[in-house]
């Protein structure tokens, strides 16, 4: 192996959003774009020199080409073991597992998730530290101070390593690179939680199933898992296999883009249960029988208030934690059973150092996010394999458990309106005069509610006191319901603005409304508070979620 210095000069634009670098396919295939951002994490993150580093991605265009670089430089940097998915598979928990398991000093994750993929998507690079969470805000910053300044990186030249065969070379210098089966760990987690006999009880009871892959990286865990392992039978697990370009499918799984999944729920097969996950599989969405979606919201306040029904959760929780922008249905079931709630900027960054203090075991996101103290990521396969232990111990459907849910703690109606590709100076505008207006809004009437009180959310770490600032606008009202306005930190083209909109029905003879008519009073006052149409020309969301 011969190493080589590559003279380079920085990029003005490689800083990491809400969950890494992402950027269009082309931008990523500049010369030098991204050795510059992999030579800045080795040189922001020292502890990699002679130790182990974990590597994979969701098989998006462009995923080969980067392992394949970032292998060499990681050996010319001095890491002492990389440890690879097998053709650069790894879903984004399977690496957060494997970094905990290994006692890895890091690992890094090549997906876009949710982006589309493809020559003219998206693609990402995301650096997990050695607690196997996305790297801390400390972290990302120094990585991207390294990328301003970074005048060389360093290569090696003339590997021929085979990344589609499950061995392990050792290399002259003693550095070692080992091609791992992308599921067999993960698996292995999975059953110190899980009683998979019940699972698989449930499963060959004549149970069906149906989880979509959307073509992306959970394929081969779900085969593996629901399959294979639990006994559903063939073809339970749909879009199985992990394509370059997620075969035009857009992995993020919402009532939009699950429509596929949502229609063969409501069609003449009659499934019990379905799910779908995202590119990188830290996403998950659960749908009931006749196709009705359970909100993400929802979802991460039934699986709190169920956890203790699966062995891994028996001895109860220690506190649980949402994002900001996530409905309140979490706080009344921390509330119900006397937990700590925590509330967070948007990311999964900020759940991880209240995992690492034992603060919490359990967190969510309304972005379809949910997750637990068993990694230090989302996890969508393990947030169905949680749903699933829930219905196999209730005996009961999605369906009934969501009715049963609202009926004891009330619903929080929910959506979230997404206007995406919106200019971004005019984006920031609309937020920048929006936060200048904040504090006048109290006692202003906007489609007949009345603003009780606005703020923007800023988060004091608990653990170590660190500050983020400027994490959303939010806006309540005097019929229990809120707005929050943010700017999305994981778009490629232009600006998305996010209106989260919620409001509380404690009436369980009011539970069964439309969500869009309980919140249409909300939606145009959100209009009307950031003067949306005349500022950005939009009067209707791209993506309703
Ligand atoms: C979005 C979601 C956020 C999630 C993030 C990463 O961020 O809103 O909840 O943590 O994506 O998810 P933003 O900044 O675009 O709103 V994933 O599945 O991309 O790792
Ligand atoms: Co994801």
């Amino acid at each position: 192996m011969r190493v080589l210095r590559i003279e380079t000069s920085p990029f003005p634009d490689q800083e990491p959003g809400t969950s890494g670098l992402r950027k269009a396919v082309p931008v990523f295939q500049q010369p030098h774009y991204l050795e510059n951002f992999v030579q800045s994490i080795f040189d922001a993150v020292p502890e990699l020199r002679g130790g182990t580093l974990i590597l994979g991605g969701d098989g998006r265009f462009h995923n080969a080409e980067a392992v394949r670089v970032i292998v060499a430089m990681a050996l010319a940097n001095g890491v002492a073991r990389i440890v690879v998915g097998q053709s650069g598979l790894l879903s984004t928990p399977a690496v957060s597992a494997i970094i905990r398991k290994r006692g890895a000093q890091g690992g890094i994750v090549l997906s876009a998730s949710h982006n589309p993929g493809g020559p003219d998507g998206d693609f990402g690079i995301k650096f997990n530290a050695d607690n196997g969470g996305p790297a801390a805000p400390a972290v990302t910053t120094a990585i991207f101070a390294r990328t301003r300044e970074i005048t060389a990186y360093q290569i090696a030249d003339g590997l021929e390593l085979a990344l589609g065969t499950i061995g392990m070379t050792t290399l002259g210098s003693g550095q070692v690179v080992e091609v791992i089966d992308p599921v067999t760990d993960y698996v292995a987690l999975m059953q110190t939680l899980f009683d998979f006999d019940r699972l698989s009880a449930l499963l060959r009871s004549g149970f069906r199933m149906r989880f979509d892959a959307m073509n992306a990286v959970t394929g081969p865990y779900g085969r593996r898992i629901f399959e294979e392992r639990l006994g559903a039978p063939a073809g339970s697990v749909m879009n199985a296999v992990p394509l370059p370009d997620f075969g035009g499918l857009h992995p993020d799984p919402n009532p939009v883009y699950a429509a596929e999944l949502i229609a063969a729920m409501a069609g003449a097969e009659k499934l019990d249960f379905g799910a779908a996950s995202d590119g990188d599989g830290d996403r998950n969405l659960i749908v009931g029988p006749g196709g009705q979606v359970v909100a993400p919201s929802d979802s991460v306040a039934i699986l709190a208030a169920n956890a203790h029904l699966a062995p891994g959760y028996a001895a109860g929780l220690k506190g649980v934690a949402r994002s900001m922008p996530t409905s309140r249905a979490l706080d009344r079931v921390a509330k119900g059973l006397n937990l700590p709630l925590y509330e967070t900027p948007t990311g999964w960054k900020f759940f991880g150092s209240l995992l690492d203090a034992g603060m919490i075991s359990l967190c969510g996101e309304e972005s379809a996010g949910t997750g637990s103290s068993h990694i230090r990521e989302k996890d969508g396969v393990w947030a169905v394999l949680l749903w699933l232990s829930i219905v196999a111990a209730r005996k009961q459907s999605v369906t009934e458990i969501v009715a049963d849910h609202w009926r004891r703690y009330g619903r929080d109606y929910y959506q979230r309106h997404d206007y995406e590709e919106i200019d971004s100076k005019v984006a920031n505008d609309l937020v920048a005069a929006l936060r200048g207006r904040l504090a006048t809004l109290p006692g202003q009437s906007f489609a007949g509610m009345t603003v009780t009180a606005a703020d923007e959310f800023s988060y004091t770490d608990p653990v170590d006191g660190s500050v983020t600032e400027r994490q959303g606008l939010r806006i309540l009202f005097d019929n229990d319901a809120r707005i929050v306005f943010r700017l999305s930190g994981t778009g490629t083209k232009g600006a998305t603005l996010r209106i989260y909109l919620e409001r509380f029905e404690p009436d369980p003879a009011r539970h069964g409304l439309d969500p869009a008519v309980v919140l249409e009073p909300l939606a145009k006052a959100a209009a009307a508070i950031t003067e949306l149409a005349e500022r950005t020309g939009r009067t209707e969301p791209t993506v309703v979620a």
